[in-house]
């Protein structure tokens, strides 16, 4: 079977879903530090698992049978600066749990999601390159640098078969985000829907990587059903999709909602995102299991529109 840690957040709860519809209900346990929504809690198995419990963790993958681990617990880049060292204990331990139980092979196969907030100021901005400068400025951007040297130690070290992506800012109706930088891009149409107008907590002109969440789940469950031998990054795969600022998101807002108004009003998230690449190259996801986005803005905030507003674009 397959076990989803951190179930409840935005990645894990669409994650869920998609590997529920995918290897059956019965067959994927999700689990979170708390109970999920209602859907998410009728769809399927679950257990309250806290992923840093490594005592837990084993009895639940001893009791289900399990195989294969996706490890979306994390506290997130807003959140982390909040609380450095519980954001370092949630992001860390829970890896080195999963990591160890790959390590004694008690599980097969690992998902750990990385992140662009590895990157930081002195890395080259636009078409960030797979290997290059990694001076992260974040607690969270910390954390996920360290535990993308920590994936790739237990797989040269141990054998481990971790695969790992650097999500963009990830845009999804289904669930809120939670604590992240890039949170803005989901609030915006929430707000554009029920009150016509957003105040932006970035710069206008503030452009980062982001993706639509039907994207990110393909690419994940993608780079796990690839051949192991294909994958030749064990740290972490850059991945893109698009890049736009708040600007140009409320351009693609006002084609449906022609008077729709944005503000800005940058808080510390303004510090953090103007730390992250405006844009990612992922030429390795594409050559090396076959990578490719499919949803661009336009595409994006039609969908997104669509599904929180209720009715056809
Ligand atoms: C965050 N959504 O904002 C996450 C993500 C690239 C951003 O890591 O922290």
């Amino acid at each position: 079977s397959i076990l989803i840690l951190g179930a409840c957040g935005q990645i894990g709860t669409e994650l869920t879903y998609a590997l529920r519809s995918k290897h059956g209900n019965e067959n994927v346990i999700a689990s979170d530090i708390r109970e999920g929504s209602e859907e998410l809690m009728a769809s399927g198995p679950f257990e309250i698992l806290d992923a840093t419990d490594y005592d837990a963790l084993e009895e639940v993958i001893a009791y289900y049978e399990i195989h294969e681990v996706y490890l979306m617990a994390a506290m997130l880049s807003a959140t982390a600066e909040k609380f450095p060292m519980r954001a370092w204990n949630l992001n860390m331990n829970s890896l080195f749990n999963v990591l160890t139980l790959g390590k004694e092979k008690k599980i097969e196969k690992i998902f750990w999601p990385s992140s662009i907030a590895v990157f930081g100021t002195n890395t080259p901005k636009s078409d960030t390159p797979q290997s290059t400068i990694m001076e992260p400025g974040t607690v969270y951007g910390i954390s996920k640098q360290s535990g993308e040297r920590w994936c790739d130690y237990y797989h040269h070290k141990f054998g481990v078969d971790v695969r790992s992506i650097r999500y963009p800012g990830l845009i999804s109706w289904k669930t809120m985000p939670g604590g992240g930088t890039t949170d803005y891009a989901v609030e915006i149409y929430h707000k554009a829907l029920s009150e016509k107008k957003y105040t932006c907590f970035l710069k206008a002109d503030t452009a980062l990587p982001m993706m639509f969440m039907d994207d990110a789940i393909r690419a994940t469950l993608q780079l796990m059903d690839a051949d192991g031998d294909k994958i030749q990054i064990r740290s972490s795969y850059n991945l893109s999709a698009m890049s736009f600022t708040p600007a140009e998101m409320t351009e693609s807002i006002k084609q449906y909602i022609s008077d729709f108004k944005i503000s800005y009003d940058p808080d510390f998230r303004q510090e953090i995102a103007a730390s992250w690449p405006s844009s990612i190259d992922d030429s390795r996801a594409r050559s090396d299991w076959g990578w490719k986005a499919r949803f661009d803005l336009k595409r994006t905030t039609e969908t997104m529109l669509e599904n929180l507003g209720g009715e056809k674009i």
